[in-house]
């Protein structure tokens, strides 16, 4: 290990010793623990902004590549479901949560994972998660007459492992067996100053940060996941963002896709809503799959449009992904060092010359992320698999103060899902006085679906199953339908 005196020499040449201002002062665990971060700070390279003349470089994805979850005949999407559920049945399939994110736009201190949108059952997205989980698990061991296992993978960071373990316990790990839920820790890294010096978060630590989602690579390796994953024969990896309340985990539709498709990586897309929306763009670069960020492509790209009038760059990332096994351990293994972190400018606490803690009110730094998706162009055989938005996406991003992406949204999105479920299952909604409710989405001139009804992923995964319970039957609102109201309505 590199002595003090080498470590001030390297700082020095890397233009970082005002990090050791301060040391001198310190007692020596918070020394040697500021040491160490500095081994860090010195060994991160200044990040590349996006690529120059990128415009230039950019195609849409050819069709061939793309699938369709709802454009397709009603048999062959019913042959990727069945092939899903046969892999799930046979222990093949596993989901990994990136939940190391610190949720900063949405202004809580927590993981986004426990959050509750206002839901009539006060679920968090946890529970939900996990409640998806045990009901596609059954609808596999129905379909083939065999129990199996999801096991779920929680990727965490410094900020979310320790509350979200405890949250796990707390609520018995909503049912799941613990020895299937396996959290993890990604990497952290420093945040510097725009002119690439680390940044003093108190006098005896570097500001830190968790390194991305595409820390995933790295974390794999760092607590042999890739090796779990060969014990318990998961051939197949579904990784997916933590705050899309409408998330199909361990999708069957999906993993069909892209096993029949032979595909190493899958990337689910909606038609982007408008061209600023923050998604990102799954496109071609130079020729080769990729995806352009949010933050990284130009206005003037974004706001292209195809020869029908719609967007030209319209498949918009939603953070969920598909890999094999196989992949992910070449990736992790052989790849992970050709993933350049990105620059995300951020307000970073830190101590002034004279060591008082100061907020910054403007951004005075930038963090370095890695992107799940930079791994696209190492692919043998990448596929986009095209969602209806309404089913699949509605991300919980910003507080309530925002019209977009917010808890409200969120909670419209589902409750208007479910209600769908219910009409399309025969349940119809009756007003206090006994009237029938419309059956439109929404109610005029509002987002609020016609009636409030919950239905318990327990119950439905996707809308399945539900005709037993509602077909013909009148309801007055609020619905929850959870296991023991389905009991009750069994015929
Ligand atoms: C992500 C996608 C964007 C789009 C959007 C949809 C990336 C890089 N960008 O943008 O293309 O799909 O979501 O909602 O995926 N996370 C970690 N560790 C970290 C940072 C983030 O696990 O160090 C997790 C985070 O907890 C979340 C996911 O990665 O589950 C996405 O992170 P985000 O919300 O910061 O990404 P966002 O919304 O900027």
């Amino acid at each position: 290990m590199a002595s003090e005196a080498d470590l001030r020499a390297r700082l020095q040449r890397a233009g970082q010793q005002h990090l050791l201002r301060f040391c001198a002062e310190l007692a020596p665990e918070p020394r040697a623990e500021l040491l160490h971060c500095q081994r860090a700070a010195a060994a991160c390279a200044r990040p590349p902004g996006p690529p120059p003349d990128l415009a230039a470089r950019l195609q849409p994805l050819p069709p061939e590549r793309v699938g369709s979850a709802s454009e397709g005949d009603p048999q062959t999407r019913r042959l990727w479901e069945e092939e899903g559920l046969h892999q799930i049945a046979l222990n093949k399939v596993a989901v990994l949560l990136l939940a190391g994110g610190q949720g900063t736009r949405l202004g809580v201190t927590y993981p986004k994972g426990m959050y509750q949108v206002g839901l009539p059952s006060q679920k968090t997205l946890y529970q939900l998660q996990a409640e998806r989980i045990r009901r596609v698990e059954q609808l596999a061991s129905e379909r083939h007459g065999t129990r199996c296992t999801v096991p779920w993978y929680i990727m965490t960071s410094e900020f979310t492992l320790g509350p979200t373990a405890k949250f796990f316990k707390e609520h018995d790990f909503f049912h799941l067996d613990p020895n299937n839920v396996i959290m993890f820790e990604q990497r952290m890294l420093p945040a510097v100053t725009f002119d690439g010096r680390a940044i003093l978060e108190r006098k005896d630590k570097v500001a830190m940060a968790p390194d991305g989602n595409g820390g995933l690579y790295s974390a794999l390796e760092d607590h042999q996941i890739l090796e779990d994953m060969e014990r318990r024969g998961v051939e197949f990896v579904h990784v997916y963002c933590v705050d899309n309340i409408l998330v199909r985990l361990a999708d069957p539709v999906f993993i069909g896709f892209c096993v029949l498709r032979g595909a190493d990586c899958g990337a689910k897309v909606v038609e982007k809503a408008y061209p600023e929306e923050p998604v990102g763009v799954v496109c071609q670069v130079d020729g080769v799959p990729q995806v352009v960020e949010y933050s990284e492509i130009s206005r003037e790209v974004a706001q292209l449009r195809a020869p029908g009038g719609g967007l030209l760059y319209n498949a918009g990332n939603i953070c969920s992904h598909f890999f094999t096994r196989d992949f992910l351990r070449m990736v992790a293994r052989e790849l992970e060092h050709l993933l350049q972190p990105h620059v995300a400018v951020k307000k970073v606490p830190y101590v002034d010359e004279h060591g008082n803690p100061v907020k910054p009110l403007q951004p005075n730094g930038i963090k370095m992320e890695k992107f799940v998706f930079d791994v696209l162009p190492f692919a043998k055989n990448f596929v986009a698999f095209q969602v209806l938005r309404e089913e699949e996406f509605s991300p919980l991003k910003n507080a309530d103060s925002a019209d977009r992406d917010s808890p409200s949204t969120s909670r419209r999105a589902l409750l208007a899902q479910h209600c769908r479920w219910a009409l399309r299952a025969g349940a119809r909604f009756l007003d206090v006085h006994g009237a029938r409710l419309p059956e439109q989405p929404s109610l005029p001139g509002s987002a609020e679906p016609p009636a409030i009804c919950e239905i318990s992923p327990l119950v439905s995964y996707a809308g399945e199953g539900l005709e037993e319970y509602l077909r013909g039957r009148e309801f007055r609102p609020p619905l929850i339908l959870d296991e023991a109201t389905a009991r009750e309505l069994q015929p």
